[in-house]
């Protein structure tokens, strides 16, 4: 996608620049480096018990950002959504995911993602308003307070085990418009996308 592919050359060009002045980047180098140790789900889930997409639960509350959610978790068990098939809303003052309403949604959504090659996986979150992003375990990424659209930086997995790794993500959506994205280019080669239903499963009743 053009819009990647531009970040991508205007940030070379950025470090190329400061680089030329003699400047190191340790503070750069450190957030490319990328995560490893995830755990894959274990045991890995029986085929027969996946249903497709994320599970998710709503929580009908005015949120102000993710440790309020948090909290309001703790008395609240908030309402099973159907599930998402993808991750892919970007919907301005439309319903949030999968709910009937556009403003005031927390989500508690989890399930597995396929990564079906060993190697990297590059992955961008785009968000509006709080999001939390765990994959294998680990803390992935955390944007906390409304915000409008914002675009994570490239998030790299680097990972030796194929297969069904968890993946849980918090969000809400406080006012206005709601995104809530996720994509990736995998080992496998091909553009930056939206991470494909194929690859998403919940275990389903
Ligand atoms: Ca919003």
């Amino acid at each position: 996608m053009f819009k990647f592919s531009m970040k991508s050359d205007i940030f070379k060009i950025f470090v190329a620049g400061f680089l030329a002045m003699g400047v190191t980047f340790t503070a750069f180098t450190a957030s490319a480096e990328p995560f490893t140790g995830l755990k894959p789900a274990s045991p890995q889930p029986n085929a027969a018990e996946l249903k497709p997409g994320l599970a998710v639960q709503y929580y009908g509350a005015k949120f102000n950002n993710l440790e309020e959610l948090d909290d309001w978790m703790k008395y609240d068990d908030g309402k099973p959504g159907i599930p998402l098939p993808m991750l892919n809303y970007h919907v301005g003052t439309g319903d949030v995911l999968t709910t009937k309403s556009n403003d005031f949604v927390g989500a508690d959504i989890k399930g597995f993602i396929k990564m079906d090659k060993p190697g990297r996986y590059t992955f961008l979150v785009h968000s509006n308003d709080g999001v939390y992003l765990a994959i294998g375990d680990k803390l992935i990424y955390e944007f906390p307070t409304v915000h409008a659209d914002t675009f994570s930086d490239e998030l790299v997995l680097e990972i030796s085990e194929p297969g069904w790794y968890p993946i849980h993500i918090k969000y809400f959506e406080k006012k206005n418009t709601s995104t809530l994205e996720l994509y990736w280019e995998a080992p496998s080669g091909g553009d930056m996308d939206f991470v494909p239903a194929e690859a998403f499963a919940h275990i389903g009743k």
